[in-house]
C-alpha cells in the first residue's frame, strides 16, 4: 500500500500505525501541500495527507483510511464493533482531529511548516493563539486519560491512535506531552510509545524528525 504524506503529520501517523498494527506492508509516498504530484492529487482530491493506493483503490482521510483498512483487515480490531465502543471510538478520533488538532496545528503551520519548510512564512498571531487555546484540550484529556489499560478500557483502540499521534506532532513544536503537568498523559503515552507498531514507525520517522527539530531550533 502506497501512504502518501509526511510522518511529521499527525494524521498520516495515524494511518501508518493502524497499518502496522494489522501487519499490512505499506511505504510512504511523497505528497502533500506543496507537492503537486499527479498520482498524489488523484488519490487526495482535497490535497492533503494522507491519501493511499491501495491497489489501485484511492482514498484521503485518516478517519476514513482507517475505517477502510479496519474493514478490510479486521485482525486486530482497532474500531471496536460494540455500539458504545465504536461511537467512544469515534468520538476520540474527532478529538484529536478537530479541537486538539486544530489548537496544535495553528502552531505548527505558523512555526515549523510554513516559515522552515515550506518556506511561506507564518503568521505568529495564529500561533499564539493555537497556544492559548491548546491547554483546554491537553487539561480535559488528562482529566480522563485512564491510569492504566486504554482510552476505551482493555482493549488498544484508533482512540489511542489518533490521540497519542496528535500528542507526537505537538513535539515537534516543544508542545508535547508534559510529564510533569500531566502525569496520567505521560504514563498513557508511554504505554502506547511501547507498543511495536508504534515503535517501528517512531524508527522510520525519528531520522527525518531529527533533521525537522533541527530546522525548528535554528
Ligand atoms: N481530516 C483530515 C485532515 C488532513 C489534514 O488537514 N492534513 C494536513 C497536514 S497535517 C494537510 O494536508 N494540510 C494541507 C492543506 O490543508 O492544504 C485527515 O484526517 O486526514
Amino acid at each position: 500500500m502506497k501512504l502518501y504524506g509526511a510522518m511529521i503529520s499527525p494524521f498520516v501517523r495515524k494511518v501508518a500505525v493502524v497499518a502496522t498494527e494489522k501487519g499490512i506492508s505499506w511505504e510512504l509516498a511523497r505528497g502533500g501541500p506543496g507537492v503537486p504530484d499527479p498520482d498524489f492529487l488523484a488519490a487526495s482530491p482535497l490535497g492533503k495527507i494522507p491519501a493511499i493506493d491501495d491497489d489501485g483503490f484511492t482514498l484521503a482521510d485518516s478517519s476514513a483510511i482507517a475505517t477502510y483498512l479496519d474493514a478490510k483487515y479486521p485482525e486486530p480490531r482497532l474500531i471496536p464493533e460494540d455500539p458504545r465502543g465504536r461511537g467512544r471510538a469515534m468520538f476520540y478520533d474527532e478529538f484529536a482531529d478537530t479541537v486538539l488538532g486544530a489548537a496544535g496545528l495553528k502552531i505548527l503551520f505558523n512555526r515549523l511548516v510554513g516559515p522552515k519548510l515550506l518556506k511561506v512564512g507564518g503568521d505568529e498571531a495564529l500561533a499564539l493563539q493555537g497556544e492559548a487555546e491548546l491547554p483546554r484540550w491537553t487539561n480535559w484529556f488528562e482529566s480522563v486519560v485512564p491510569e492504566t489499560g486504554w482510552l476505551l478500557g482493555d482493549t488498544f483502540t484508533i482512540a489511542d491512535i489518533s490521540v497519542a499521534s496528535l500528542f507526537r506532532t505537538l513535539a515537534y513544536i516543544r508542545h508535547g506531552v508534559d510529564a510533569e503537568a500531566r502525569p496520567k498523559t505521560a504514563a498513557w503515552f508511554g504505554r502506547v510509545a511501547a507498543r511495536p507498531a508504534w515503535a517501528k514507525v517512531a524508527e522510520m520517522e525519528d531520522a527525518v524528525a531529527q533533521r525537522i527539530m533541527a530546522l525548528a531550533d535554528a
